[in-house]
């Protein structure tokens, strides 16, 4: 049995004809072959199997290696890294999908061991967040950041700029700039990690500039129909805060619009969490954006299919649902049960917990 919803019914990305109104939401699975920062070798099978969704975002990955702050997550800086992605893109191709590659830069939620030379991580401004991170197989305190000096904010936004060129030499349909989550992008525009004086501080304007500077520099590169942008405007992930997150992010949205980026992917509540962690209007985000709304965080077919109907987004991410059914959009179309997901295989490892969830097809008729 079929149940119909718009969710099932194709859509026009810029370029792109999605299959389906479901998007695979950027997952960190710290996978990549330890040294070089490849995506590993289960990854193309990993992703060619949930190659049914609509689009897939991959999981973060960083444009450079001060951009990382997780043991093995994959880069897209390198020569190899590049290759690596190519043989993903050329399977997911070949199944049919569509695929972006998420942009990271993690800033302070960095460590020390995960930098060149033992460096210090970068920051808007030497603040230490409070958190953990993953690191020599263990969770260790994020270390203590550096501020970044005002000559070196070209340097982060020449990163992003050659790490999206290198996503298209890999074959990816688009990109996706990670500026949500307390990473760098969201540190500079929130004001609880954002002290600076400069032209990078201050004013809502200034504290939004590295965000909108890096999605112009993008598009520069892959087209406004090819660039996506994730955000989180009240997620309190990463020990990120700020005093006025509508006011900034209905600033930042106007900016992405005339950028006419071609998607806003938008964590609704706190990343992971609830939906109603604090009051804010995403619908105001959503009339001030001139492309897709895709919305994220805790959907599912009921939710995702009532705010579809009532033309509140164009497009829903699902996140752990896609880690343990890689066939989720036919689990969904059918009304079939879901497939738990095993959190202690998430981060790291190999295909357990990873490659090797089964479809409805391969499981045993209850
Ligand atoms: C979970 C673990 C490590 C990183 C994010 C990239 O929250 C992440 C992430 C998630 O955006």
């Amino acid at each position: 049995m079929s149940r119909s919803t718009k969710l099932f019914e194709t859509y026009k990305l810029g370029p792109l004809t999605l299959a389906n109104r479901l998007v695979m939401a950027p997952l960190t699975r710290n996978r990549a072959v330890p040294g070089t920062f490849v995506p590993g070798p289960l990854a193309a099978e990993y992703y060619a199997q949930r190659a049914s969704a609509g689009l897939l975002i991959t999981e973060a990955s960083q444009v450079s290696q001060q951009g990382q702050g997780y043991q093995d997550t994959p880069g897209i800086y390198s020569k190899e890294q590049v290759a690596g992605w190519r043989k993903v893109t050329d399977k997911v191709h070949e199944r049919g999908g569509k695929i972006f590659i998420q942009l990271w830069h993690v800033g302070r939620i960095s460590h020390v061991d995960l930098q060149a030379n033992g460096a210090a991580p970068v920051a808007p401004s030497a603040i230490r967040a409070k958190g953990k991170t993953f690191v020599n197989g263990g969770f260790a305190d994020v270390s203590e950041p550096r501020a970044l000096e005002l000559s070196e904010i070209p340097g982060i936004i020449d990163d992003f700029k050659r790490a999206t060129k290198n996503a298209l030499e890999a074959g990816f349909d688009g990109v996706e700039i990670h500026g949500a989550n307390g990473y760098l992008l969201e540190q500079f525009a929130k004001d609880g990690a954002n002290k600076r004086t400069d032209a990078y501080g201050g004013s809502i304007e200034n504290r939004a500039k590295l965000m909108l500077e890096v999605s112009k520099a993008v598009v520069a590169e892959a087209g406004a129909e090819r660039t996506g942008i994730r955000i989180s405007p009240v997620t309190p992930a990463n020990d990120i805060s700020d005093s006025n997150p509508q006011a900034l992010y209905d600033h930042i949205v106007d900016g992405l619009s005339a950028l006419k980026l071609v998607y806003l992917h938008v964590v609704e509540g706190a990343t992971g969490g609830p939906r109603d962690i604090a009051p804010f209007d995403y619908a105001s985000l959503r009339k001030r954006f001139s492309g897709a709304y895709v919305a994220n965080n805790g959907y599912n077919f009921e939710l995702a299919s009532k705010v579809l109907d009532a033309n509140a987004a164009d497009l829903i991410a699902f996140g752990k649902p896609f880690i343990s059914n890689p066939d989720l959009v036919e689990r969904l179309k059918q009304g079939a049960a879901l497939h738990d997901w095993d959190k202690n295989t998430f981060y790291g490892g190999g295909a357990k917990g990873y490659t090797d969830y089964p479809t409805l097809a391969a499981e045993p008729a209850e």
